[in-house]
């Protein structure tokens, strides 16, 4: 039985881990671990990409994606969700009430009114000045970026349980200042995630366009169930992102990082920067990528 384990994309991963691990140290306890996670980060009004607090799209609108999957007949995603803070909770409540893969937009928060769910003001008021400001200057970089050293985006998330179930999760309210209405790779099975547990798991970070384009998740997870080591997995997703999409620009990025159901992890990215927060017994640590192919 491989021993418990909590991965999440960038520094922000770090805090939202410490939320999580307690439930991924037992068993059973996979999905409160993964909501946990992505709840704490949705919290976090620090980081201005996921939750409450994140950018909003060019009409001054915040909306938050999210999915969460433990295998391809248990999983969903969220998209478009405007009045809720918590995606992953509502994916999963979709996951665990409904024979649905994907709810979007009003009949998503409808669902989740019915659920019970408490509507939350999701654009803050730090949120709704850089918005104001990108107005007045349109020419401001329109990938998220706090203004931090690394920028940064999704929260996405991998772990195995106590009891050995691997599962994966992410949140994010998506590329800033985007056109009312897109929807990136976040709450898409196959893009933003996926998990197999015959297979593993993986998470994806970035420019959800390029995720889209690749099915990057799916690839990591299928090139694992054909033998690949997962750094090796990554490595052939990031090369198909160039292939597909290169050169990329600075402000894009694809990051990905993959679990296989006994453990073994690797992460990277097509640009540099990308950093990921490692929970496991007597280790709480942020690292770089293992590859970094720096497209130009
Ligand atoms: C998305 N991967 O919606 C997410 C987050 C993002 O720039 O936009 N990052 O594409």
């Amino acid at each position: 039985m491989p021993h418990p384990i909590l991965l999440s994309t960038w520094k922000f991963g770090l805090p939202a881990n410490a939320a999580g691990w307690p439930f991924i140290c037992k068993p059973g306890g996979l999905l409160d671990g993964l909501e946990q996670t992505c709840i704490a980060c949705e919290l976090d009004l620090s980081v201005d990409s996921v939750g409450v607090g994140g950018l909003p799209d060019a009409g001054g609108e915040v909306s938050l994606d999210g999915a969460i999957m433990l295998s391809p007949a248990r999983s969903a995603g969220v998209a478009y969700i405007r009045k809720y803070p918590h995606p992953v909770s509502i994916a999963r409540r979709v996951m665990e009430k409904t024979p649905h893969k994907l709810l979007v937009g009003e009949g998503a928060e409808r669902f989740a009114q019915q659920e019970g769910f408490r509507q939350a003001e999701l654009l803050t008021p730090a949120a709704r000045a850089k918005w104001e400001e990108w107005k007045r200057n349109p020419q401001t970089p329109k990938l998220v970026d706090s203004g931090q050293n690394p920028p940064h985006d999704t929260i996405g998330v991998l772990a195995i349980d106590a009891g050995g179930t691997i599962g994966a999760a992410c949140s994010t309210s998506g590329r800033a200042y985007k056109l009312p209405g897109r929807v990136g790779d976040s709450p898409l099975i196959a893009h933003g995630l996926y998990c197999d547990p015959s297979a593993g798991a993986a998470v994806a970070t970035g420019t959800g366009e390029l995720m889209i384009g690749t099915a990057a998740s799916f690839l990591v997870v299928e090139r694992m169930r054909m033998g690949d080591r997962p750094i090796d997995a990554i490595r052939f997703v990031l090369n198909r992102v160039i292939e597909c999409f290169g050169p990329i620009s600075d402000k894009d990025q694809c990051a990905l990082i993959a679990l296989t159901p006994g453990g073994q992890f690797a992460s990277g990215a097509v640009k540099s920067k990308f950093e990921i927060a490692i929970t496991m017994n007597g280790r709480a640590e942020i690292v770089p990528p293992d590859v970094v192919l720096d497209a130009g």
